[in-house]
């Protein structure tokens, strides 16, 4: 788990041959749980590592992403697969923590809870780019500061440094694989066992306060934007009264998904995981529509290029269209990924065969 940009997907692309989709333009597939049956280098260990989305994504609300990380942890945790750990991934060269940051933080406990934080490694990366000195006395700060990694550490949660490279994410993984307990997350506890809905987990009511707040602020803006908007009426300034429309409307919009997303958190397990595999089927509908229509255009570009080799502007869309194909392709298996069934079936099956 981490920001996004921290390096979790360049962390598991070290462990399997599948592509994971690292960096900007790959970036924004990982909007789901994705999971990748990987390998230990030089040896037959095998492992399971699990690609999240943080919660920083501008065009996903976080009640959102709390959504599909909850619906994921519980239906695994009901189905009796357990988890060895969760890694926690950090930029080192981030000299300080910005919003988006504690509150990713901030959620990211509130999903674990108090217990099993042994099973918890907090790591660093990106040390390439910082000097040793600085790093260290960074690391330092995140150990020691409560509200940074400090409270986890005093809990037993391991602090790693990754930079990059296989050695230092295979300690990681061997950190995890050694240790025997499985460990139960407060989110899984406060859902499957107490039978919570999401709404009332402790992740749950901290995003809706968050949001509650941003709704309030919104509400407040809407009501001022159409004061002035009477203003503008009045003096007919229809340019400036337009722009404050617009406003006006995008303000409404996030009301209206806010209210919605509420009602989506007040579901226990079962129905967040059923909502989820509505959606994520839509989802993938819609993907599949949009690729076949990328490649019928692109062969009737290449008809037409046929005819008229020459065009440099006609091969220079067709490698462009190529380019977005081999993307959405990606995104395919992606999305593939993330569906729960299939390679639950399997997982379980290798998990089961593991301890017998
Ligand atoms: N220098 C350096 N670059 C890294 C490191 N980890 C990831 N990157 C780069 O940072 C970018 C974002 O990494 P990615 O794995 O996609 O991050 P994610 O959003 O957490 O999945 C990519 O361009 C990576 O090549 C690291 O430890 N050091
Ligand atoms: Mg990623």
């Amino acid at each position: 788990m981490g920001m996004t940009g921290v390096g979790k997907s360049s962390f598991i692309q070290l462990f399997t041959p599948d592509t994971v989709g690292v960096g900007d333009d790959l970036e924004s597939f990982t909007t789901q749980v994705a999971i990748f049956p990987c390998k230990m280098p030089n040896s037959d260990e095998s492992f399971y590592l699990v690609d999240t989305p943080g919660f920083d994504d501008s065009n996903r609300p976080d009640q959102e992403i709390l959504r599909e990380l909850s619906s994921w942890l519980t239906k695994t945790y009901s189905e009796n697969i357990r988890l060895s750990g969760i890694i926690y991934l950090h930029r080192i060269i981030d000299v300080r923590f910005s919003g988006a940051a504690m509150r990713n933080l901030s959620m990211f406990k509130k999903l674990c809870g108090d217990g099993n934080l042994a099973s918890v490694v907090l790591a660093t990366t990106f040390w390439a780019k910082v000097d040793e000195k600085t790093g260290r006395e960074r690391e330092d700060q995140l150990k020691t500061t409560p509200a940074f990694w400090g409270n986890m550490v005093n809990r037993g949660s391991q602090v790693f440094r990754h930079d990059f490279e296989e050695q230092s994410g295979s300690s990681i993984i061997q950190y995890l694989l050694d240790r025997r307990d499985k460990p139960v997350y407060a989110i899984q506890d406060e859902m499957v066992n107490k039978k919570k809905t999401l709404e009332e987990t402790a992740a749950g009511s901290e995003v809706q306060a968050e949001m509650d707040k941003m709704r309030r602020k919104y509400e407040q803006m809407i009501v001022d934007i159409k004061q002035e908007m009477q203003e503008h009426l009045k003096n007919r300034d229809e340019a400036a009264r337009q722009a404050l429309e617009a406003e006006r409307k995008e303000r409404e919009e996030f009301i209206r998904r806010e209210l919605e997303e509420r009602k989506k958190m007040q579901a226990q397990a079962d129905a967040l995981w059923d909502q989820r595999e509505a959606e994520r089927e839509k989802e993938r509908q819609e993907h599949m529509r949009r690729l076949e229509a990328m490649q019928k255009q692109y062969l009737e570009m290449q008809l037409q290029a046929a005819k008229a080799k020459t065009d440099a502007e006609h091969q220079r869309r067709l490698a462009e269209l190529q380019k977005q194909i081999e993307i959405a392709q990606v995104k395919n298996e992606a999305l593939e990924r993330s569906r729960f069934s299939v390679r639950a079936k399997s997982f379980v099956r290798e998990f089961v065969d593991f301890f017998r």
